[in-house]
C-alpha cells in the first residue's frame, strides 16, 4: 500500500503527527497504517535470539506494524489478555469481567497546581486532537503486545490547564466504584482468596499487611508526563476503547512497564510531592515507582531480559527486551540517575 493510499484510509490529523515525529527522530516507518477492525494474524513464530532484536515478519499485506517493523497484536488477543485488578486477578478473565463497566457518561477532572482546572469528557479530549500511535506495551510479567492506539499526547491536556511553577508530579486516579468493579469489594471472592493465601497467590500480593489501596493510582514526573510519547488513549484499532482495555480513557507510557499505563482514568492532578502509587505500595521490591523497562534489572519473579510477544500464535515468540522498551529517545530524562537503584 502506498503512502497516498494510507493517508486516504487514515484521517490526516491522526496520521500526520506521529509520522512527523518519527521523521524528526530518524525512524523509518516500515509498513501500512491501515485502520481495520481486526489485526491480521502473523504467520511464523520467531525463536529467541539475543539483542539486537530480530524484526518479526510482518505477515500478510496491509498488516499494522510499529516503528521498528514489529506486527501489531491481533485485536482478539488484545481483548482477551491483560491485567485489570478492579475486575479480576486473572489475565484471561479481563474481557468477560470488565463488561460491567459503565464507561458513559464519563468525566476526567484535571486540577491541582494549575491555573485553569478543567473537566473533560472523552469527546472533549478527542476534539483536542486524536492521533494513531502504534506502540509496544511491555508488562512486568514478561509478556508484551504491539497496540495501535488512538489518543492524544497528554501534553496537550496539561498545557490546556496551565500547570503552575510548583507543579512537579502528575497523579492519575482510576475509577473507584465497587458496585461496578467487583475486585474493589473487600467481600469479593478474589479479595478473600488473596487474603487466605497470605497474599502470595498473585502479582504483587506480597502480604496481607499491604492490601490493595483503591482507587488504582499512578504518577509521572512532570517532564515524563509532558513527553511527546506519553498518550492519553481513547481508542484502539480505530474504535473507542473496550472496557477491558481501559475505557473510556487510559494512560499509555510505552517506555515503562505497563502497570504505569492506568486504565479508566477519572482524575489527573498536578502536585508538588511524589505521590504513592498502587503497585509501589503493594510490592515495592518488585514494582518500583520509575518502572522504566530495563533488561538488565531483574525483578524477584522475572529476569526481564526476555519477553513473550503476544501475537495469538502457539507458541508465542520470545524476544529480547530492550532498554526503555526500545524508546531510546527518553534516555536523556534519566541522565545522572542510577536505573538499578531507581527501578
Ligand atoms: N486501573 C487499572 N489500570 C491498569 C491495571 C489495573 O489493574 N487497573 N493493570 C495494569 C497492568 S499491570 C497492565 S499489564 C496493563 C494491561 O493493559 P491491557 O489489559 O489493556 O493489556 O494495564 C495496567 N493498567
Ligand atoms: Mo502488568
Amino acid at each position: 500500500m502506498s503512502q497516498d493510499e494510507r493517508e486516504q484510509v487514515t484521517p490526516e490529523h491522526i496520521f500526520l503527527s506521529r509520522r512527523e515525529f518519527l521523521k524528526r527522530a530518524g525512524f523509518l516507518l516500515a509498513g501500512g497504517l491501515v485502520l481495520s477492525a481486526c489485526g491480521g494474524e502473523a504467520t511464523s513464530a520467531v525463536p529467541f535470539s539475543p539483542t539486537p532484536r530480530p524484526t518479526l515478519p510482518p505477515g500478510a499485506g496491509g498488516q499494522l506494524v510499529d516503528e521498528f517493523g514489529d506486527p501489531a497484536t491481533p485485536l482478539t488477543k488484545i481483548r482477551a489478555w491483560g491485567n485489570y485488578y478492579e475486575f479480576t486477578r486473572s489475565n484471561e478473565g479481563i474481557r468477560e469481567a470488565a463488561q460491567s463497566l459503565r464507561a458513559f457518561p464519563w468525566e476526567v477532572r484535571v486540577d491541582g497546581l494549575v491555573r485553569n482546572p478543567r473537566t473533560f469528557d472523552p469527546d472533549d479530549l478527542r476534539r483536542l486532537g486524536e492521533e494513531e500511535r502504534i506502540y509496544r506495551m511491555r508488562c512486568m510479567q514478561a509478556w508484551s503486545m504491539v497496540i495501535p492506539w488512538l489518543g492524544l499526547p497528554l501534553q496537550k491536556v496539561l498545557s490546556a490547564v496551565e500547570p503552575t511553577a510548583e507543579a512537579r508530579w502528575v497523579r492519575f486516579e482510576a475509577l473507584y466504584d465497587p458496585q461496578q468493579m467487583p475486585g474493589q469489594d473487600k467481600n469479593s471472592p478474589g479479595y478473600t482468596q488473596w487474603l487466605e493465601s497470605g497474599g502470595q497467590r498473585d502479582m504483587g500480593g506480597r502480604s496481607a499487611d499491604a492490601p490493595y489501596i483503591w482507587p488504582y493510582q499512578e504518577a509521572l514526573r512532570l517532564d515524563e508526563a509532558m513527553h511527546d510519547l506519553t498518550l492519553l488513549a481513547t481508542g484502539l484499532y480505530g474504535q473507542p476503547l473496550y472496557p477491558e482495555n481501559g475505557a473510556p480513557v487510559r494512560l499509555v507510557v510505552p517506555w515503562k512497564y505497563s502497570f504505569k499505563s492506568i486504565k479508566a482514568v477519572v482524575r489527573i492532578e498536578l502536585v508538588a510531592e511524589r505521590p504513592v502509587t498502587f503497585w509501589s505500595h503493594v510490592a515495592p521490591e518488585e514494582m518500583g515507582f520509575w518502572a522504566n523497562v530495563n533488561p538488565d534489572v531483574p525483578t524477584p519473579r522475572w529476569k526481564q531480559g526476555r519477553e513473550m510477544r503476544m501475537l495469538g500464535q502457539d507458541p508465542e515468540p520470545i524476544m529480547s527486551t530492550l532498554l526503555f522498551n526500545g524508546y531510546a529517545e527518553v534516555a536523556s530524562m534519566y541522565a545522572g540517575m542510577d536505573l538499578r537503584k531507581d527501578f
